[in-house]
């Protein structure tokens, strides 16, 4: 039995008693404490970008130019994308989830490098503020791609941006190198390949994009930073340069970071499926591995965002048919969900909901995405709404909803509180119908024609963008009643079990919130993670 662990032991002080004052925090080398510390760090911005988001909403209620300017509204979209990409997305899910997880999913004390993670955290903290500066230096306006010729000449404040993308891109780095040796060296007896929870596997496959990819982000960004403080042409035609090169280093390292954002999402709702349907996972080998996949293919369709850039009409046919192979991989996923849901026990809490939320969005995301990998129609929906609503439903219907409900399955064993949970329904219902309204409402204009990053529209679009901004003030609203009740749970929250929801993997066998060290012990894998029945059988799992 779980609690068996615990019976032997007198409850310790958790890794929050364990130390005290401020500067246990800044000089931590727990992955716990630096997991909390992304969590915290991450929402912030998530704020940031959210603010800006509504702000734009707002101006988009009508068709004339009103609340803001346009040079405003190009500063707004700005920050929005590069907040929401840099500072939100990339590091959340392996920053947050990933830090306080892995480790204890493995069955291991710490993470394989701790100080690295701890420099890794600062050097985000680093990139966030040259982010605040740009705010402060009066934004920056080129959107979140910094294309040239435009960002070599824009006289807002792209130095510091860039710079600020670059550093960001050493965290990434230096986390992904530190899950994957953490993968290959901290695994408990037992723990084989084949029992590796499937959140581990799409962390594994997220840290090798980014050990790959993110030093070609940062090279490029150096020689766009070059070529504005010196002069020296490298991309601007003007000086000599070529400004499609400029996109083909740009999409090689952010279409593999778009699985950078989606991968460590897919990891969390194969764990919440597969708990709260007490099913043992559907294709447990297909799951793992077509993440592995999804991370090779990435590297071969960067194309697709240049259609229209003039690259050469071969290349453009290449790209689409390579674009389609990646659906291949990903259906397999969302097969094996469905498939896991089939006769399963299903809980309908919070944390499953947002699991099936996640496949009702992320699927519509992903199958739009085909419609734009097609040459044809992708000339036709380029720079369109069509394009917005498609990576919205991606990143925000995919990964921030996965987010969302890893952080209600895993809230108890982080914090060592439940939430409400009838509070927690009528949050994520609010989130549901908001974002698609907002952005459902957004593939029918953008198909009609209306472009993205435009303040003013011509007035036959008002009607869908009023729905859609009525739809981010009720997902605004969710967001916040979400951040209310569970910032409330701390304080009047109930005590949480070690094991709220009947988990087989290896962070539920400790207690909740964990010990500093993790476990009492050395924990084994002596079934695989999704072997409920077995668990449900005997009442509960063995510690040891
Ligand atoms: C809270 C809900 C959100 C709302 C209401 C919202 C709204 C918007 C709006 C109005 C735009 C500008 C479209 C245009 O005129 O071209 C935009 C762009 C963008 N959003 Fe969001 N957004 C939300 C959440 C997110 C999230 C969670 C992410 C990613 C993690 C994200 C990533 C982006 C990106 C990358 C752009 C493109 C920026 C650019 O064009 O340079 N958004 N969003
Ligand atoms: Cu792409």
């Amino acid at each position: 039995m779980a609690s068996a662990q615990h019976s032997e032991h007198a409850r310790e002080p958790s890794f929050y008693e364990a130390h005290k004052g401020w500067k246990s925090w800044f000089i931590t080398l727990d992955h716990k404490r630096l997991g909390m510390m992304y969590l915290v760090g991450t929402m912030i911005f998530f704020l940031v970008g959210g603010i800006a988001a509504l702000t734009l909403r707002t101006e988009l209620l009508t068709p004339e130019q009103d609340l803001v300017s346009a040079t405003t509204f190009n500063k707004l979209f700005t920050v929005h994308g590069a907040v929401m990409v840099f500072l939100v997305i990339i590091p959340s899910v392996p920053g947050a989830l990933g830090n306080f997880l892995l480790p204890l999913m493995l069955g291991a004390k710490d993470v394989a490098f701790p100080r690295l993670n701890l420099l890794s955290f600062w050097i985000y903290s680093l990139g966030a503020c040259f982010f605040l500066y740009t705010l402060f230096a009066g934004g920056l306006d080129t959107g979140w791609t910094f294309y040239t010729p435009y960002s070599t000449t824009t006289g807002t404040a792209m130095v510091s941006a860039t710079a600020g993308a670059f550093i960001l891109g050493f965290s990434s780095i230096l986390t992904g190198v530190n899950f994957l040796v953490t993968v290959h060296k901290m695994r408990a007896p037992g723990m084989t390949w084949n029992r590796l929870p499937l959140f581990v596997w799409a962390i594994y496959s997220t840290a090798v994009i980014q050990i790959l990819a993110t030093p070609v982000l940062a090279i490029t960004l150096l020689l766009l930073i070059v070529e504005r403080t010196l002069n020296i042409g490298i991309f601007d035609p003007a000086m000599g340069g070529d400004p499609v090169l400029y996109q083909h280093f740009f999409w090689f390292y952010s279409h593999p970071a778009v699985y950078i954002m989606i991968l460590p999402g897919f990891g969390i709702v194969s764990e919440l499926i597969a708990v709260h349907s007490r099913k043992h996972i559907f294709g447990y080998k297909a799951i793992a591995l077509s993440s592995v996949a999804i991370a090779i293919i990435s590297f071969l369709v960067w194309g697709h965002h240049m259609f229209v850039s003039g690259q050469s009409e071969l290349a453009g046919v290449v790209f689409s048919f390579l674009t389609f192979a990646v659906a291949v991989p990903t259906a397999i996923k969302v097969f094996s969900w469905v498939a896991t849901l089939y006769k399963g026990s299903i809980a309908f809490n919070a944390a499953m909901i947002y699991a099936l939320a996640f496949l009702f969005t992320f699927t519509i995301g992903g199958l739009t995405g085909i419609f734009l990998g097609a040459l044809s129609v992708d000339v036709h929906l380029h720079d369109t709404y069509f394009v917005v609503a498609h990576f919205h439903y991606v990143m925000m219907g995919g990964t921030i909803i996965a987010f969302i409900g890893g952080i209600h399955h895993w809230w108890g064993k982080m914090t060592g509180r439940m939430y409400n949970e009838a509070h927690a329904r009528w949050g994520a219902l609010l989130v549901f119908i908001g974002f698609n309204m907002t952005f459902f409402n957004q593939f029918i204009i953008g198909q009609q024609g209306m472009p993205r990053r435009y303040a003013t529209y011509v007035p036959q679009f008002q009607q869908q963008h009023v729905m859609s901004t009525i739809g981010a003030y009720i997902l605004g609203l969710g967001l916040l009643w979400t951040a209310i009740y569970l910032l409330r749970s701390l304080k009047t929250g109930a005590q949480a079990p070690d094991n709220p929801w009947g988990g087989a993997s290896l962070e539920w066998l400790t207690q909740s919130p964990p010990i500093e060290h993790n476990f009492h012990g050395q924990p084994r894998a002596d079934t695989d993670p999704y072997n409920f029945p077995q668990i449900d059988r005997s009442g509960g799992m063995d510690a040891h």
